[in-house]
């Protein structure tokens, strides 16, 4: 490859895609910096993206695939060649099913990284097999979903538009960069004059800046949201051209929040009165104004009435689909996911899902990754013995991380595709090394609903063994009898998911980002995708599933004496979720993992800044290190979430189980829709040990 400075996008380190530009040298790369022309990012990378070259030549690197030699979990490996790990993934694989069937193997991956998780959806469903595991019932899918049923296309807060007001509720863009470089497009909407009001726990930098921060008491984002659908119908703030025209079911809701005064919900959420009544006032009457949420409102076992409630409130509101407003953004035109997926080869799938087993929702394509634990623990209905994961580390991401653990241990065979050795590849059979980003040719955001997608094409060669999760599942494919369900090469998969737009993935890299059209008000013509052809703001389809079809809040956690504070999270600003601990330039920036509590809480248990404090829930403890801010309510710790040790080699997990705030989050009551579970929001106490 040639030596320069090449376009590509940022990837994996978050969900943003800034445009960066990179130096190669001598098949090195040499330099990453911000690509100041990028029509997204224009100019924005952070320090994770300007890390990417590190990650490439990361000592802690895996460079060749690794069989299990001892005990599982004792640390000894052999080195193996790519012919060997394809043969044993595919013989294992092929024994189980011929034993038991295809539901005895699962596939498993966290946030969706490129087009890899859709093909090892391909991959399962020509199998037969319905067990692909993820991480959507707490990610993305309670808000994609809820917001299907309501107004049948997801709403992105349109922050390039003429917005006036920015209701941001329980999302940090400057931190996490959610659906797209959004952080930068918060920023700007704010340069431009747009209000902003602030809905979270943790008095954040953006909560500084807010005409007004709710400091809402964790997880009664569902009380919050029906007190402002109070305010707004019982005040008259409601755009009723809109809602007359465009809704149905307006008095049922109104009927539904009518529990949710502002006194009660002000007492539930502990907040004043007056800043629900003012908030829910500011966000009606700055027309148009956009909702952004995040994550937060979709980590409670009511996350779906959460949810549903804050598209209401976008609805009746008139913001959806306004300029300014919350927009449905047009993917450009590409390969269909159905067909990548050849959801077609397997029709009876959605009754083979677990997900159908625990009756949920029917509507989500993975499977939550705690009913696959608990389906390997319970054997139940079926057992699983053969589980494949990649771009996924439930040890650290699944709640009640011990029984993970227990599961993995519990498997005739675990295979891991990583970068590093994580806790989970340290449980595995067989470890593939994976191919990282501007090593291969890729294409970002494929599948996701911000409508664009970026190229990252290749720049250098990966090291020579390490493989791309998209080779590795299209020669497996083949392996597996599925010579003509495959392609000859990685290059060739991309090439089909752009021909649609007429570009190959050579053209497609010269452009470096496409866009689908920009459209607003499109209900206009054909109404919306809801059986009823409008807004419903009583859910037919959740009925029709036999859920309620209109939210309600659930009693926020009771507080004891044994465990008298609320325990919440959020993502590592310098790490993906688990990632990259063992980069230096990032670990430097945040060395050790911290858990934020007030002085007052501090000083009423002995605790000093610095010094390592147990966290104890009912269901389980961890130690981090202390760190005193009165940016948190003395009643509510913030815990850093994701953390484990990759320099600990002498312990073949990695001191896994030290930090890990998943060793306190139960999965014992879950989301009647969603499956969602209790993962922020947990009674808590906190202890000098
Ligand atoms: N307590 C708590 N739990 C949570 C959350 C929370 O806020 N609090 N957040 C939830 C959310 S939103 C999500 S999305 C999940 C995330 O859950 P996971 O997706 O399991 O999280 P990661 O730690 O990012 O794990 C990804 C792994 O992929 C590896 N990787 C990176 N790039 C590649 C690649 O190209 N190929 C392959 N094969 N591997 C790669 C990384 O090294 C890493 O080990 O966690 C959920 N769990
Ligand atoms: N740097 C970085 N960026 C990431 C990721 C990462 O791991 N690191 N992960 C990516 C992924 S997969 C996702 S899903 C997104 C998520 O990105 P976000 O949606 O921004 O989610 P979080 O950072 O988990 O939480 C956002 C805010 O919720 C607040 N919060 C905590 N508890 C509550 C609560 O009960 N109610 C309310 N209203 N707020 C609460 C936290 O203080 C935090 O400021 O980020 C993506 N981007
Ligand atoms: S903000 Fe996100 S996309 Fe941009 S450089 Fe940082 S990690 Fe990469
Ligand atoms: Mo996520």
């Amino acid at each position: 490859m040639s030596n320069g400075w090449f376009s590509t996008h940022c990837a994996r380190f978050d969900h943003g895609g800034c445009g960066l530009k990179v130096q190669v040298q001598n098949g090195r790369l040499t330099q990453v910096v911000a690509d100041p022309h990028d029509p997204f990012s224009r100019g924005w990378a952070c320090p994770k993206g300007l890390s990417a070259a590190e990650r490439l030549e990361s000592p802690h690197r895996l460079r060749t695939p690794l069989k299990r030699k001892g005990a599982r979990g004792s640390g000894q490996w052999e080195e193996i060649g790519w012919d060997e790990a394809l043969d044993r993934l595919a013989s294992a694989f092929q024994k189980a099913m011929a034993d038991s069937g295809p539901e005895a193997v699962a596939f498993a991956q966290g946030a969706p990284k490129g087009p890899e998780f859709f093909l090892l959806l391909r991959l399962a469903n020509l199998l037969q097999c319905p067990n692909v595991a993820g991480t959507q019932h707490v990610c993305h899918m309670p808000r994609e979903q809820m917001a299907l049923v309501t107004c049948g296309f997801f709403p992105v807060a349109d922050l390039e538009g003429p917005t006036r007001c920015i209701l941001l509720w329980g999302s940090n863009p400057m931190r996490t960069n959610e659906e797209g470089v959004l952080g930068g497009h918060l920023k700007s909407a704010l340069d431009r004059g747009a209000r902003l009001v602030v809905v979270d726990p943790y008095r954040t930098a953006l909560a500084e800046r807010a005409d007004m921060w709710l400091p809402i008491r964790p997880g009664t984002d569902d009380f919050l949201a029906l007190g402002f659908l109070h305010v707004i119908l019982a005040e008259g703030l409601a755009d009723t051209a809109f809602v007359d025209a465009w809704t149905v079911g307006l008095e049922d809701l109104a009927r539904a929040v009518e529990p949710y005064t502002p006194e009660r919900v002000a007492q539930a959420c502990w907040i004043e009165r007056e800043e629900l009544v003012n908030a829910a006032r500011l966000y009606a009457t700055s027309r148009p104004a956009c909702l952004q949420w995040g994550n937060a409102v979709e980590h409670t076992p009511n996350s779906a009435a959460a949810c549903q409630a804050l598209v209401h409130l976008m609805a009746v509101t008139g913001n959806l689909e306004e300029p300014g407003g919350n927009i449905r953004a047009q993917a450009p035109r590409l390969l269909r996911l159905s067909e990548f997926m050849a959801l077609d080869a397997f029709p009876g799938r959605p009754r083979k899902l677990l997900n159908h087993h625990h009756g949920i929702i029917p509507r989500l394509i993975s499977v939550p990754g705690w009913m696959l634990i608990r389906s390997i623990l319970d054997q139940s209905p079926y057992p699983i013995r053969c589980l494949y994961t990649q771009g996924t580390n439930p040890m650290m991401t699944y709640s009640d991380a011990d029984s993970v653990r227990e599961a993995l241990c519990r498997l005739d065979f675990l295979a891991v595709a990583d970068q590093v050795l994580t806790p989970t590849a340290a449980l595995a059979d067989l470890v593939l090394p994976v191919a990282l980003p501007m090593e291969m040719n890729d294409l970002g955001h494929y599948g996701l609903p911000h409508g664009f997608v970026t190229a990252r094409p290749k720049l250098v060669d990966p090291p020579p063994e390490c493989r791309s999760d998209l080779w590795i599942l299209n020669e497996w494919g083949k392996r597996m009898g599925f010579q003509d369900r495959f392609w000859d090469r990685p290059e060739d998969i991309l090439d089909a998911i752009l021909a649609p737009s007429g570009l190959s993935y050579e053209d497609f890299r010269e452009k470096g980002v496409l866009f689908g059209p920009r459209k607003v008000r499109t209900y206009m013509g054909k109404g919306f995708k809801t059986p009823s052809g409008k807004v419903e703001l009583r859910s037919s389809l959740l009925e029709k599933w036999g859920f309620a079809p209109l939210p309600r809040a659930r009693e926020p956690q009771p507080l004891s004496d044994a465990f008298p504070l609320l325990l919440t999270s959020r993502k590592p600003k310098d790490f993906f979720h688990s990632a990259y601990r063992h980069l230096e330039r990032l670990r430097r920036r945040h060395p050790e993992p911290r858990v934020h509590l007030h002085p007052q809480t501090a000083r009423e248990r002995g605790i000093r800044e610095g010094q390592k404090v147990l966290v104890e829930t009912p269901w389980g403890a961890m130690t981090q290190a202390a760190h005193l801010t009165e940016r948190v309510h003395p009643k509510v710790i913030l815990a850093d979430y994701g953390w484990w040790f990759p320099e600990r080699t002498e312990d073949p997990l990695r001191g896994w189980a030290e930090a890990n705030v998943n060793r306190l989050t139960p999965v014992d009551e879950t989301d009647p829709v969603m499956a969602t579970p209790q993962v922020r929001a947990l009674p808590c106490r906190i202890r000098n040990p």
